[in-house]
Order: structure tokens, then sequence, then C-alpha cells
């Protein structure tokens, strides 16, 4: 079992997609374990996108990520990071195929409305930076029949 940490981006809540996307998630048979709506902070949203601060697109993606509430989720489930990076799709929502979700609701590279987790170790550091320990442990009676 993997957690993993995904956020609809400011643009995906502005654009009405949170049910679309949460249910994309549910239905697939990953376990909901965290939610929360929130206006990132710029101390939060520097943390997050650390790996990022030398690239010419981070100032932009601050700002874009500052700019109104996100919805922050932590999904578990078999090798949940890669599934929810496959549900989800490449960076650029030109380029991603239809079924995923920046494939069907994304046109630009950074106006994506998603992000997913990339490996067990950003998993982990993103999990603690968004949830501390507030994720919730439960079993979902549906797993007997998503997993053999
Ligand atoms: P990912 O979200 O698919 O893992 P990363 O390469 O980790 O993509 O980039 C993090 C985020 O930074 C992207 O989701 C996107 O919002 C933004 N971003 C990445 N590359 C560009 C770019 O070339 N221009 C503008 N924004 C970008
Ligand atoms: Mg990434």
């Amino acid at each position: 079992m993997q957690t993993t940490f995904i956020m609809i981006k400011p643009d995906g809540v502005q654009r009405g997609l949170v049910g679309e996307i949460i249910n994309r998630f549910e239905q697939k048979g990953l376990r909901l374990v965290g939610l929360k709506q929130l206006i990132p902070s710029q101390e939060l949203a520097a943390a997050h996108y650390a790996v990022h601060s030398e690239r010419p697109f981070y100032q932009g993606l601050i700002k874009f990520i500052t700019s109104g509430p996100v919805v922050a989720m932590a999904w578990r489930g078999v090798e949940a990071i890669s599934v929810a990076r496959n549900l989800i799709g490449p960076t650029n929502g030109r380029e991603a195929s239809p079924g995923t979700i920046r494939g069907d609701y994304a046109m630009d590279i950074g106006h994506n409305i998603i992000h997913g987790s990339d490996a067990e170790e950003t998993a982990d550091f993103e999990l603690k930076l968004w949830f501390e320990e507030e994720l919730v442990e439960w079993e979902r009676s549906a797993e007997n029949w998503v997993y053999e």
C-alpha cells in the first residue's frame, strides 16, 4: 500500500472540477484518507515546489498556486503513486491522452488542473507538509472487491 498526495489546483477548483476529480479516484478503487480545502500560503507553496525554485516558471507557479483555494487530498492503494499519475496524465494538457484528467480538462502546461506526487520520497514529504498527522485510518469495505 502507498499513500499519495494529490492537489486540485486553483484552476480545477475555479472550473468546478472538484467533484469530477474526486469521483475518478474514488471509482478507480483508491481510498480517501485526507481531504481539505485551503488557500496555500507563500511558505507552503514555496516548500511544496522547492525543487523547481531555479526554473524560469517558478515565480508564476507560486503566484498561481497561492491565487485561490486548492483541494488537498491523500489517496491510498496498491501502487497508489503511479496509479494516480496515470489517472492524471502528463504535465502538458495538450499532449495528455483523452481519458486522463489533464487530457480531458487541460489545455496548458502551467494551468494543468491537478498535482500528484511522483515518487515515494516526494509523497512522504508532501503528505507531511500538507497534512502533518491528520490522515484518517479506516478500512474501505469495497476493497475486498477491488483487490483479489
Ligand atoms: P508534474 O506536475 O506533471 O509533476 P512538474 O514538471 O513537476 O510537472 O512541474 C510542476 C508544475 O509546474 C506543473 O504541474 C505545472 O503546473 C508547472 N510547470 C511545469 N513546467 C512548466 C512550464 O514549462 N511552464 C509553466 N509551468 C510549468
Ligand atoms: Mg512533479
